[in-house]
């Protein structure tokens, strides 16, 4: 069993390092991909340092041109990971609001389940350090995903996600509509549509520790149209 972790950076200098090596303490056993969009901070050249000494052949880095935004990133880390043969691929935010603490976990519930998710509304799951606004967007848009997409899913908008090889191949990942919050949505919908079996495990998701945040109505307002445009989709080709 060959196991994938992908981080997607912009600007996570102050995190990168850190992350890596905390990763390797609680799961030894995966290999890491990095994908950096030109970071203005050099995150990438940290972990070029890295892969060329203490990770040697269990870390990689894509290197993309400009901030293409994370739906795209992780497109192109499920396509390295499906070349690559790996048979669970996971993705998490490099700030720390994705604990690698919960990383065992993972693991161990993807030999039974297809996807499993980090779930900050589930028994034993929640947030930290999130103003209301923030709390009330994250609700919402839960509520307004499950309802409009008739899933059960509790937390469908999160990025802590563990797949198991065979939803990357089934999903059909580079016809993926969403570049920005919805992708997560629409991950867990494709997964969900083709009958896969999805676990929820709680977490806390504490806000990140270190740089700025990039939430803005213009990206929530994005997602909430293209939940609509994934239900009327999914009607089209019935
Ligand atoms: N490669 C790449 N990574 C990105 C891009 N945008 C965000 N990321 C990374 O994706 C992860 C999640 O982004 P965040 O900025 O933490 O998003 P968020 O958690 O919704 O917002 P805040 O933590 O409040 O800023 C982090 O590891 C970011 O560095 C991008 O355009 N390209
Ligand atoms: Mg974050």
């Amino acid at each position: 069993m060959k196991s994938l972790i992908i981080v997607a950076t912009y600007n996570e200098k102050d995190n990168i390092v850190t992350l890596i090596d905390e990763i390797y303490h609680y799961v030894p056993f995966v290999d890491i991909l990095v994908i950096d969009d030109n970071s203005p901070d050099g995150t990438y050249k940290l972990v070029e340092d890295l892969l060329a000494s203490k990770y040697k052949d269990k870390l990689f880095i894509i290197k993309r041109p400009g901030k293409m935004g994370l739906g795209t990133a992780y497109v192109a880390g499920f396509n390295w990971a499906l070349q690559n043969n790996y048979d669970n691929i996971l993705h998490m935010d490099a700030d720390f609001s994705h604990h690698p603490r919960y990383l065992p976990q993972f693991f161990e519930e993807i030999k039974s389940n297809d996807l499993v998710i980090g779930s900050r509304y589930v028994d034993g799951g929640g947030v930290k350090n999130w103003g209301l606004i923030r709390r009330i967007i994250s609700k919402f848009g839960g509520i307004y995903s499950r309802i409009i997409l008739g899933l059960k899913i509790r937390d469908l908008t999160g990025g802590f996600k563990c797949f198991k090889r065979k939803v990357l191949e089934t999903i059909d990942i580079n016809s993926l509509k969403s570049t920005g919050y919805s992708f997560q949505v629409e991950t867990t919908y494709k997964t969900s549509l083709s009958h896969f079996t999805i676990k929820e495990i709680p977490i806390i998701f504490e806000d990140r520790r270190v740089g700025q945040s990039k939430m803005s109505s213009k990206i929530f307002l994005e997602a909430c149209l293209m939940i609509i445009k994934l239900r009327l989709g999914t009607k089209m080709n019935k």
